[in-house]
């Protein structure tokens, strides 16, 4: 019996080198080898062609290899089978670190002070506290909630708004359509940690940015956003930093991917643009991770964080 990794974009040596380390027992085939498909019960995957994980009869398991599982979700073919999607310390970890550096960059006033180096010139700024600012983080999941954690613990005052009821310790929470409006008018950084869903699809939009508290000591609202591009309307965001009407932004995500070389949003004021990198998979962590799961499956014992197909993550 054999694991398919198929990961379209990604350079698939390091996968198959990781999973092999982790189980030197098991098959590892990728999709132009020559193989049986009956013999494939698990499958690895980062945007599978659409339509090919049902070329796969015999398939028990389909393991996403992003956290994210719009990839699979937008595949109308995708067999009726047990999606497990990635959460790990590693990828949560590095997710938590992009946030924070991002957050940092606009609290510390860092566009200015690169400017002013790159000019030679001594240019000091007032700077307020963190705990002056606050951060709402849009989806209370795995990844927003640990980042949640990091800035209150560097003093930032943090809310969280999720689809439903979320409890966490000195975040204030807020949920579902009716709790979005109070959560961003109390909001100087905007965070996006959200998955692609029907209805988080364009969702941060004008009114959203507009939504947004104008009184923090930032000079205006900041957005970041490293969930999904799609979530994010991006001439809305655009028209906003050149306006001033958002303060700055940061992106590690974008409805098209790579960003195309004429977008505009390379030339956009204080915005800080990273390829969608803010938490790679680690293919040593994640075989590790996935590895384990299939031993809990075989072993009869429910999979782990599995994706709930109705709702769309
Ligand atoms: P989770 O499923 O753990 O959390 C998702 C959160 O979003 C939950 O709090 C959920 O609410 C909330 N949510 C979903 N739909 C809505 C909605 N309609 N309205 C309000 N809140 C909503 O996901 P993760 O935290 O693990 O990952 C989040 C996303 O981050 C991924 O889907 C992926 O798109 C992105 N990602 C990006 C990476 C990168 O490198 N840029 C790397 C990894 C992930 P509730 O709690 O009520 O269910
Ligand atoms: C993602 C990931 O879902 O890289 O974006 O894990």
């Amino acid at each position: 019996m054999s694991i398919l990794v198929a990961v379209r974009g990604w350079k698939p040596d390091h996968w198959i080198h990781a999973l092999r380390a982790a189980a030197p027992e098991r098959t590892v085939v990728l999709p132009g080898d020559a193989f049986d498909p009956a013999s494939v019960r698990y499958a690895l995957v980062w945007k599978p062609e659409p339509g090919y994980l049902r070329t796969l009869p015999k398939l028990e398991v389909i393991f996403s290899l992003g956290a994210g599982v719009d990839h699979l979700t937008s595949d109308p073919q995708l067999p009726d089978l047990p999606v497990v999607r990635i959460v790990d310390p590693d990828l949560t970890g590095r997710m938590t670190e992009w946030v924070v550096m991002n957050v940092l960059l606009h609290h510390r006033q860092h566009t200015h002070y690169a400017a002013a180096q790159a000019a030679g010139s001594w240019q000091p700024r007032r700077q307020w506290a963190a705990g002056a600012v606050r951060v709402g983080i849009m989806g209370l999941g795995e990844l927003g909630t640990d980042a949640a954690r990091a800035l209150m613990a560097l003093g930032f005052e943090v809310a969280g708004w999720s689809r439903t009821e979320k409890r966490l310790d000195g975040v204030a929470g807020f949920h579902g359509p009716d709790g979005l409006a109070p959560f961003l008018a109390r909001t100087d950084i905007l965070v996006s940690l959200l998955p692609l869903t029907a209805a988080t699809e364009n969702l941060i939009d004008r009114a959203v940015i507009d939504g947004l508290a104008k009184d923090g000591p930032l000079g205006g609202p900041v957005i970041l956003n490293a969930g999904r591009g799609r979530s994010l309307v991006e001439a809305d965001l655009l028209a906003a930093l050149e306006d001033g009407r958002l303060k700055g932004a940061s992106l590690d995500v974008f409805a098209t991917e790579p960003l195309p070389p004429d977008s505009p949003l390379w030339r956009a004021p204080n915005l800080y643009i990273t390829p969608h990198v803010a938490a790679e998979s680690d293919p040593e962590a994640l075989s590790r991770y996935v590895i384990g799961e299939i031993a809990a499956h075989e072993a009869g014992r429910p999979l782990g964080h599995l994706v709930d197909r109705d709702k769309g993550y």
